[in-house]
């Protein structure tokens, strides 16, 4: 008897699931793979079934002989063990980041034996219904609200990166490229009030109010699935947080980030050029406490951001108030920093991370922008947030276009660097 091996990265078994089961058992015993939680995230989108239900769903399917796990998106390690006579998998991954993994099967096949068979992909009217069921059924208040603590229990660290409207939104769900081995794409999105302010052409100065502040937030979880983490600056007074994180619970919000400064806020990344106050231990302690108890479920967090390193003043006095935060209910620590290189936050992480283990560690690496993930993570860093990579790349390429249609008094020279025209009336999907 054959062995025939397919690996699926689904929720739902659908007709073009089961065309390739129907070609995959006239070949002989057909072995399922049901890809690993970490590499669903990396690969597709959040699952919304536990890898147990996913595997119960499969062993259902009558023309399933055997069900497993494969830990890893590329195939290696897979083929190895089970060593099929067949690979079998729809026509459709030839294009896009996908076609790694078929290069990768090819390359594994050609070296341990065996055939890879690619029936056409059915892409019907269900399939296409079915998936655009499954995005607007993650990007729902109760099941997106949840979700970045399920990805701190899933993964090591959490790729968030700044969004600011629908398309940097979309930029933030879609990007998945080949890297290292792997897929990959960000797992969290990051609504900046440097961004938020800039792309209005504000400065950050908390003068982008809570009402505009929550249209973003609509226009950004109207076209994605990914979760949110709100930069909500000081927060305003102990009142006025209470009342304003029940509203972002309820409308989806994962996690805000509130910072212990106080007065007229100015970006941090001044740091002691401008005139910036930091928040008494007591009364910040007290905002965080009064936001929790605001709270009605479990999954939103408050992570509480310290400002010392920002405002010189100290490691002591950073774990000092961090130690009182988390006393007083805090989810998480974001302990900023601007220097150039990242010892000082890296100091921090260490010392804290001994203390509190369980409390995931926030880092923002605009400045020290050359540590890595994997460097942050070894001290202790669940959350990584790029702040504001998009705004930073899109104003001077923006700001080159207008130059060089003035320059030349029309808009060829330009077109080089330009989006085709017939790429940008299709970039939006249409309901
Ligand atoms: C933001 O992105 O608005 C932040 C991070 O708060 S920083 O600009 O570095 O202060
Ligand atoms: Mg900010």
């Amino acid at each position: 008897m054959k062995t025939v091996y397919t690996c699926f990265c689904t929720d739902i078994i659908h007709d073009g699931h089961r065309n390739i089961l129907r070609e995959a058992a006239k070949l002989g015993r057909v072995v399922v793979g049901v890809l690993s939680d970490p590499e669903m995230l990396r690969y597709n989108r959040f699952p919304t079934r536990t890898l147990a239900e996913r595997m119960e769903m499969l062993r259902a399917e009558d023309l399933v002989d055997e069900v497993i796990v494969q830990e890893h998106i590329f195939y290696d390690e897979i083929l190895e063990k089970l060593r099929p006579d067949y690979v079998i998998h729809g026509r459709n991954w030839a294009q896009g980041p996908e076609s790694a993994l078929r290069s990768n099967v090819l390359a594994c096949l050609a070296r341990l034996g065996g055939e890879l068979v690619e029936p056409p992909y059915t892409y019907n009217e269900e399939v296409v219904e079915i998936d655009r069921r499954m995005r607007e059924h993650l990007a729902m208040p109760e099941r997106r609200r949840g979700r970045l603590r399920r990805l701190l229990e899933i993964i090591p660290i959490v790729k968030t990166i700044e969004v600011h409207n629908g398309l940097t939104g979309l930029i933030a769900e879609k990007t998945v490229v080949e890297n290292d081995g792997g897929l990959d794409q960000f797992d969290a999105m990051w609504i900046s009030s440097l961004c938020d302010s800039t792309t209005r052409g504000k400065p950050d100065i908390e003068l982008v109010d809570f009402s505009d502040r929550i249209q973003t937030i609509n226009e950004v979880m109207d076209v994605t699935t990914k979760p949110v983490i709100l930069d909500m600056d000081t927060g305003g007074t102990a009142e006025h947080f209470a009342y304003n994180v029940r509203t972002l619970e309820r409308i989806g919000v994962s996690a805000v980030i509130v910072e212990d400064k106080t007065g007229a806020k100015r970006n941090s990344l001044f740091g002691t050029e401008v005139a910036q106050t930091q928040d008494t231990i007591e009364n910040f302690s007290e905002k965080i406490a009064a936001g929790k108890k605001a709270l009605r479920t479990d999954e939103f967090m408050i992570i509480a951001r310290i400002e010392s390193l920002i405002l010189e003043k100290g490691q002591e006095d950073a774990l000092r108030r961090a130690d009182a935060y988390v006393a007083a209910g805090a989810d998480g620590i974001m302990i900023h920093s601007r220097a150039k290189t990242p010892d000082e936050v890296l100091a921090f992480c260490d010392a804290f991370h001994a203390s509190h283990p369980d409390i995931p560690i926030v880092a923002v690496p605009s400045s020290y922008n050359t540590i890595t993930e994997a460097e942050l993570a070894a001290h202790g860093v669940r959350i990584v947030i790029y702040a504001n990579q998009l705004t930073r790349s899109a104003f001077p390429a923006m700001e080159e276009t207008a130059r060089s249609i003035l320059v030349h008094h029309r808009a060829h020279e330009a077109d080089q660097n330009l989006m085709p025209i017939k790429d940008i009336i299709r970039l939006i999907e249409v309901m």
